[in-house]
């Protein structure tokens, strides 16, 4: 339940009228009005968790990614709560991230971009997470046009001011009733590959990446590369502990040794064959920034997909230069910038290394 609680003001200016847009950019409690409700903040306690959760690994030295706050689906189901229709929904992701960027992925090819609004966040994470910039501030960046929020954490604060988990991209939000559906990438997948067809063009009407005949073999090779490659590398990258980061990194590259057995035994282009599903599109986003980021950045550099994994290089080469909606979903600069100049624990003067040049190679 929407908890709220009266207050406002900019804290660090002890303004007295509700703060003018620019004041959110530079406080912590500084909130551009809200239209149906009463201003709210974050309690102390919620802001005290979020410090800890900021913190990334436990004391153990592991990274443990929490589960997604909001699993509400959109369904064609007669009277469900969440019906899709055109102009309803809108998704918020960063070019940057690799499960915003599967949801960007299928919105794109289920020729969902006039059906489903996009919003993407500046490449930069910072203490007050996720940030809104124009694109003349940040090209490839966009403002929220639904809420006109300063930062992403506003969403998550209109739901409950009390809340205490992450920030985190991809969002898909329902301007109608102004909720936030969902925040969990594998799910917004589904809905967007699903529940619009009446919505898009015809020759997209009836398209599938989860197609019945191999949602077993889907859901099982998913189980394995979420645990070992897709939250793998942040696994190892995370690590505070040096047995830590070699487990997770020895996992990560098995893992990738398996995928290399499965994709030279595969009879077409894909995982399955000559059908693309949602598992080459959920594994594509952690393999493009393998080599421009996973190496160096998270220490996975037992081998490079360039240099010692051939097959796999080969499946994303063929996804980036011939299916347009992976190249034109992949962002290198955010990309790169992202992590080389957000995780500074990790890169304390955010130096972004040039290499490797190309970012992906011709095929
Ligand atoms: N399980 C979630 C994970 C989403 C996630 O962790 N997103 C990251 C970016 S890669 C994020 O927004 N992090 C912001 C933060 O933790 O402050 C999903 O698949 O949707």
């Amino acid at each position: 339940m929407l908890k709220t609680r009266p207050l406002v003001l900019c804290n660090i200016y002890k303004c007295a009228r509700y703060p003018p847009a620019r004041h959110s950019r530079l406080s912590h409690y500084c909130y551009k009005p809200i239209a149906r409700q009463f201003f709210t903040v974050p309690t102390m306690s919620a802001q005290n968790n979020q410090a800890e959760i900021l913190k990334w690994a436990s004391q153990d030295g592991e990274f443990r990614r929490k589960p997604s706050s909001f699993r509400n689906f959109i369904s064609k189901e007669p009277g469900a709560e969440y019906p899709p229709e055109k102009g309803r929904y809108h998704l918020y992701i960063s070019w940057a991230c690799p499960w915003a960027h599967r949801t960007a992925i299928v919105r794109a090819l289920k020729g969902l971009q006039g059906v489903i609004g996009l919003s993407v966040v500046d490449w930069y994470l910072g203490e007050l997470g996720w940030r809104f910039s124009t694109p003349e501030e940040t090209p490839g960046a966009t403002i929220d046009p639904v809420h006109h929020s300063s930062h992403l954490r506003e969403l998550y604060f209109r739901m409950n001011p009390d809340y205490e988990g992450r920030f985190t991209v991809p969002v898909l939000w329902d301007k109608k009733t102004d909720t936030l559906v969902n925040n969990e990438s594998s799910e917004i997948i589904r809905m967007l590959n699903e529940e619009f067809d009446d919505f898009v063009d015809d020759k997209f009407k009836g398209v599938t990446f989860y197609p019945k005949s191999l949602r077993k073999d889907i859901d099982e090779l998913n189980e394995w590369v979420y645990d070992t490659v897709n939250n793998g590398v942040y696994k190892a990258g995370f690590a505070t502990k040096q047995e830590v980061y070699e487990a997770h990194v020895i996992n990560l590259f098995k893992s990738l040794d398996r995928l290399e057995g499965i994709l030279a035994k595969s009879t077409g282009p894909y995982i399955f064959g000559n059908v693309l599903t949602e598992a080459d599109i959920r594994l594509y986003t952690t393999i493009i920034r393998f080599d421009p980021v996973y190496v160096q950045h998270f220490k996975c550099n037992i081998g490079t997909i360039r240099h010692n994994y051939p097959q796999l290089h080969k499946w994303l080469r063929h996804l980036y230069w011939d299916i347009p909606q992976f190249k034109e979903t992949t962002n290198f600069e955010h990309i790169k910038k992202h992590y080389t100049k957000s995780h500074r624990q990790i890169n304390p003067f955010g130096i972004t290394p040039v290499g490797p040049i190309p970012d992906i190679e011709p095929k």
